[in-house]
């Protein structure tokens, strides 16, 4: 079987079927690098940005830089950055080959030549998808974490950074002392206000080691926010084989996505340079908030509680878990709950809204794991759950659905499912959870423990009695009626 390469493609064209780039791939240049390049992107903006090209051409080239594993670079590198995307609906699957893609580099192996990629002045737009522990900040209060130790590492070797962080610091600090302009920086993580957020942190950082940079970063420099949501499970080898079957070559680095795709992105780019997004639907606004709040609170939410709860009871995947009538009224109950604290954005009902979320999570093509969801709690929480929680609470209403999913979010902290199976805590803050856990005492005293640490639950909750009761009381019921039947109300 062919592996994939621009070579094989032009020798094996696949059937008539699976879509190919319909543009000039000699024309791309390197204008947006995009830093943790994995799953998502290539089956979200890379998408977007590829529906661009097709439709009217242009330059608009992507290189990936991986921040931490070579992986993707061994897997596409060999296929001239070639990969194809597999849409999978309730009503079939279908492949399309992307082409924008013109190289990955490997930051750890060579951090200056990142450095250089991102300062050379053909780099237009720096996006990134580092997920929410890559931007090395406090969950509950925004701020940079100055003893993270990737931060106390790129403070001290400023020119070879580790962090997306340190890069963004150190490729703006050498555009602006050789007189070019900014990037435009344009941040696609799940997290409440990513741009300004983002902002605040390479200010931060800049502030301790060029205070004359971190005044020019926040008055040149664009960090427009987006809000960006598509289903996009982790590739498995099933995934080849049947991509293989479809395309009649082998691909090492596929990605599968389910059909919904949404991007909202504010529309501020350095000298308005950009794709033009819109010919591919994505939606260019002067204020993502809404949307933001929205897709963080209806749809991550309920993603965070059904991970939580589903691998308690033994569901593997999302599909599984909406599928089990407990489960369901649980969902129903949450988005009741969560809706009014959600503004709708404009011309969008709430109510709708979660209809076709409870139809994507039930799309029995895509097998999204809880145990993938269910990582990284400690930065997920509070954006996903508590800022809701924190509103209802003001507003002197009750949480009985969002105590349930911070109480199963402990138990699962706990590290046993229902049937006594181990529970692997995978989260930045995991030593921070154990040493919560060992302070001793019965169930009780550890939940205690659990909702004091600060950086998630910040200093407001654990100190409001109301909350501390409600969770308390949805921790009890999972340990004496078990995830399914606490769900079922
Ligand atoms: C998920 C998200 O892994 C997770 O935590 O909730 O990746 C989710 O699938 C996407 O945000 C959907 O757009």
């Amino acid at each position: 079987m062919p592996r994939l390469s621009p070579d094989a493609l032009a020798a094996h064209p696949p059937p008539a079927g699976v879509a190919l780039p319909r543009y000039d791939r000699a024309r791309l240049s390197p204008a947006i690098v995009h830093l943790g390049l994995g799953a998502f992107f290539r089956a979200h903006g890379a998408l977007l940005t590829e529906d661009v090209l097709n439709a009217r051409g242009g330059d608009w080239g992507i290189v990936g830089v991986s921040l931490q594993r070579p992986d993707q670079r061994d897997r596409l590198g060999p296929q001239g950055g070639l990969y194809t995307a597999l849409e999978r609906g309730p009503g079939g699957a279908r492949a399309r080959v992307v082409g924008n893609l013109l190289g990955v580099h490997v930051a750890p192996e060579d951090p200056a030549g990142v450095v250089a990629l991102l300062a050379a002045p053909e780099t237009r737009i720096v996006s990134l998808t580092v997920t929410e522990k890559g931007y090395c900040h406090d969950p509950a209060t925004g701020r940079l974490r100055e003893d993270h130790p990737d931060i106390r590492h790129d403070l001290a070797s400023p020119d070879a950074p580790r962090t997306a962080v340190g890069f963004l610091a150190a490729a703006l600090r050498r555009r602006r002392d050789a007189g070019l302009r900014p990037f435009t920086v344009l941040c696609c993580d799940n997290l409440p206000d990513n741009g300004a957020l983002l902002a605040g942190l390479v200010r931060a950082f800049a502030a301790r080691v060029d205070p004359g940079l971190a005044d020019w970063v926040a008055e040149a420099v664009p960090f427009p926010s987006t809000m960006v949501d598509r289903i996009v499970p982790a590739t498995v080898e099933d995934d080849r084989a049947e991509v293989q079957a479809a395309t009649g070559l082998r691909d090492e680095a596929p990605v599968v996505h389910e059909p919904f795709r949404q991007w909202v992105i504010e529309d501020r780019f350095e000298g308005g340079d950009r794709p033009a997004w819109e010919l591919a639907g994505a939606q260019l606004t002067a204020d993502v908030r809404p949307f933001e709040h929205m897709k963080l609170r209806l749809l991550n939410g309920a993603h965070s509680a059904l991970a939580y709860l589903g691998t308690l009871a033994g569901h593997r995947t999302i599909v599984e878990a909406v599928g089990d009538p407990a489960l369901a009224a649980y969902l129903a109950r949450l988005w009741a709950e969560v809706r009014p604290m959600v503004p709708p954005p404009p011309g969008q009902g709430l109510e709708a809204y979660t209809d076709e979320l409870l139809a994507r999570f039930g799309n029995p093509a895509i097998r999204h794991l809880t145990a993938q969801i269910a990582m990284d709690g400690s930065q997920k929480l509070p954006q996903r759950l508590l800022s809701t929680v924190r509103e209802r609470l003001a507003a002197g209403l009750p949480i009985p659905a969002l105590a349930l999913a911070v109480a199963a979010w402990a138990r699962h902290a706990e590290g046993l499912d229902e049937t006594g199976a181990p529970i692997e805590l995978r989260d930045p803050l995991a030593p921070a959870i154990r040493a919560a856990l060992a302070s001793g005492g019965d169930a009780k005293a550890r939940l205690g423990a659990l909702l004091g640490l600060e950086a998630i639950f910040g200093t407001d909750l654990p100190a409001h009695a109301g909350f501390r009761a409600a969770v308390a009381g949805a921790y009890e019921r999972l340990l004496a009626s078990g995830a399914r039947a606490a769900a079922a109300g």
